[in-house]
């Protein structure tokens, strides 16, 4: 960096000190204006220190030239220093949360002792920030989704967060007058596990001069923070928490065209487009051309070509064009669907109502917010056909994991449940820890007693990687267990779980009937997508579970299913797509 951007940084966290602390605010606003003229200088500030031509420039006055006199000789300030260090350093990162200003953080501070983001995560999750003056529901979730962001690293939001806002706002767009129908493209189209920015693709009935009128509504919607471009044909926008999100406007006969192109992802269209090229053609965001006529409309940018597309209306269209069947959106990160597509093998992706019950579930027993009976209602209610109740096994201290003595009362409490309840079988299970060294968590005596096991790593996720396959190997061994568990033990963004060597794990549980679990609760989805796919092709069996630590959990089970169509798995690659019969001798055989 340079002397003139680190001088200007520096003057940038002087203003949010001084405006966090709530004093001399002219003085912060001079600091702030001093930050953004360092930042523009054309030339070095050092110069002008040197040759005393600092005095000439203005906006910069007497303590701002004393701070940058005293970095330029001595490489510090101590002015600033004891500015800095008079509030906790914490607050000053907690600026970069998008949506959080320097009141909102003193408020923080002062009333509720938080001096940095972890701390603040830590409030919201405890509902500790009720009742502080204009902090809402609504901007508490925006300041959720800031840190999500920020924490997420190179600005990604995970899926979970991107989904509720993009529906909101596609309701909004498809409630424009002009706009014939409207789809959201990109990444989240194809339910990557974490989302850049929001595509949104609308279609107009003609070359309409609508365009302007529903882009600029689109800027107008109440959650936009900020709109960084807008125009006839595309618009982009910041919503509250700092989620980008981008309009296109398109006629409607090219509607397909641009789904296809914004949908992606970039290396699916890059092989397309090859292809494409291959057969005397070009696939644009219009359309499928003939080469030889497209070439004569070439110079028109921005608006449709002048010739008739060999294809633009619908994907179908398209991919059929090119000789293919349609792809779903979750196969297009250009990992053999297009030579599937071309021979029509596209696997029939598993859909949420393959699923016929779930097996990872948890109660009041050991951390659930519900009772036996309350799941088995809600599952009922998912027209599930059974239920697999698996409490945490005695290890898991903080989860208030289970004695033996508490799982065989446990276990007759389900039972008895089961007994009683009607259109639903409910298991006895536990999901045992797989300890360090690949032990389990109870002997064999006792795992005997359940109806079936799931066996999950929850502590040490920091092994080499052959005591992490060791490890796994060993669970997939024991002659009662029946899933592993969010295998990897990861959680998306925060930490990156077992090193496995999935190969060898595959192999083996492929042999022996062991299912691998993919865990459907945020932020686990875990086996992910591109292990998912190896474990299909090693043959093995896997299972969609919401682990649902209350009723409502069982409402991400879209998650696991979509980590499941990137994966490439049908109905038949997924074992609680069973009827209950087949299920438990899929359960039951290694016994
Ligand atoms: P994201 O937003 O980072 O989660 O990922 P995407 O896939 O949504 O990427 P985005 O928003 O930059 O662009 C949306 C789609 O538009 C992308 O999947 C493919 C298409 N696209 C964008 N730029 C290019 C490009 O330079 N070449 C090609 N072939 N396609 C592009
Ligand atoms: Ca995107
Ligand atoms: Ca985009
Ligand atoms: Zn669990």
């Amino acid at each position: 960096m340079s002397l003139n951007n680190e001088l200007a940084e520096l003057f940038k966290t002087a203003a949010a000190v001084m405006e966090i602390k709530g004093e001399a605010v002219f003085k912060s606003i001079a600091f702030s204006k001093v930050a953004r003229l360092l930042g523009e200088l054309p030339f070095d500030i050092r110069k002008s220190v040197e040759d005393g031509s600092i005095d000439t420039i203005t906006g910069i006055g007497k303590s701002s030239r004393k701070i940058i006199e005293d970095v330029v000789r001595t490489g510090t300030s101590a002015d600033i220093e004891s500015l800095k260090s008079s509030i906790p350093e914490g607050l000053v990162p907690m600026m970069q949360i998008p949506s959080l200003g320097p009141k909102t953080i003193s408020m923080l501070w002062k009333q509720r002792g938080i001096t940095n983001i972890g701390e603040l995560t830590v409030a919201i999750v405890e509902g500790k920030l009720e009742g502080l003056k204009g902090l809402g529901e609504k901007k508490i979730q925006s300041i959720k989704d800031g840190i999500t962001m920020l924490t997420a690293g190179g600005g990604r939001i995970g899926l979970i967060n991107a989904l509720p806002i993009a529906e909101k706002l596609l309701e909004q767009v498809r409630a424009l007058k002009g706009v014939e129908r409207a789809e959201v493209a990109g990444s989240l189209r194809r339910w990557r596990e974490t989302i850049g920015d929001v595509d949104i693709v609308a279609a107009v009935s003609a070359t309409s001069t609508r365009g302007h009128d529903i882009s600029r509504a689109f800027t107008k919607f109440p959650q936009v923070g900020r709109v960084l471009g807008q125009g006839e044909t595309k618009s982009s926008v910041l919503v509250d928490g700092g989620l980008q999100v981008d309009l296109r406007i398109v006629p409607e006969e090219h509607f397909g065209a641009a789904m296809q192109y914004f949908t992606g992802s970039k290396e699916h269209n890059v092989t397309l487009r090859g292809l494409a090229q291959d057969k005397g053609m070009t696939l644009n965001e219009w359309g499928l051309y003939k080469l030889t006529e497209y070439d004569k409309a070439k110079k028109l940018t921005g608006k449709p070509p002048a010739v008739p597309a060999v294809a633009s209306r619908s994907e179908e269209d398209i991919y059929e064009a090119l000789g293919m069947d349609w792809i779903p959106p979750e196969l297009r990160e250009d990992r053999g669907e297009i030579a599937l597509a071309t021979a029509h093998k596209v696997p029939k992706l598993i859909v949420v109502k393959d699923i016929r019950g779930d097996l990872h579930s948890h109660t009041k027993a050991s951390d659930g917010d519900s009772t036996i009976e309350q799941m088995a209602e809600a599952a009922i209610a998912l027209g599930y056909e059974y239920l697999g109740i698996t409490d945490h096994s005695k290890s898991q201290v903080i989860a208030n994991g289970l004695s033996v003595e508490r799982l065989l009362k446990h276990l007759e409490a389900i039972r008895k449940v089961a007994a009683k309840i009607k259109g639903i079988k409910v298991l006895a299970s536990c999901e045992v820890d797989i300890l360090t060294d690949g032990t389990l968590d109870y002997g064999d005596e006792i795992l005997k007693e359940l109806d079936y096991v799931i066996a999950s790593p929850h502590a040490s996720l920091k092994q080499d990687p052959k005591k992490a396959t060791d490890r796994l190997l060993r669970a997939v061994d024991n002659r009662y267990v029946n899933i592993i568990g969010h295998p990897t033990g990861r959680k998306i963004d925060k930490r990156g779980g077992l090193p496995v060597e999935f190969e060898t794990v595959f192999a083996r549980a492929a042999k022996a009937g062991v299912a691998m679990e993919i865990n459907a609760g945020w932020p686990r989805l875990d086996l992910n997508d591109v292990n998912a796919r190896a474990a299909i092709a090693a043959g093995v069996m896997l299972s969609v579970n919401t682990d649902a630590h209350s009723i409502s959990d069982f409402e991400q089970l879209p998650l696991g299913i979509s980590v499941a169509r990137r994966a490439g798995a049908e109905a038949k690659n997924v074992i609680n797509t069973l009827d209950h019969t087949s299920l438990m001798k899929f359960l039951t055989r290694k016994r």
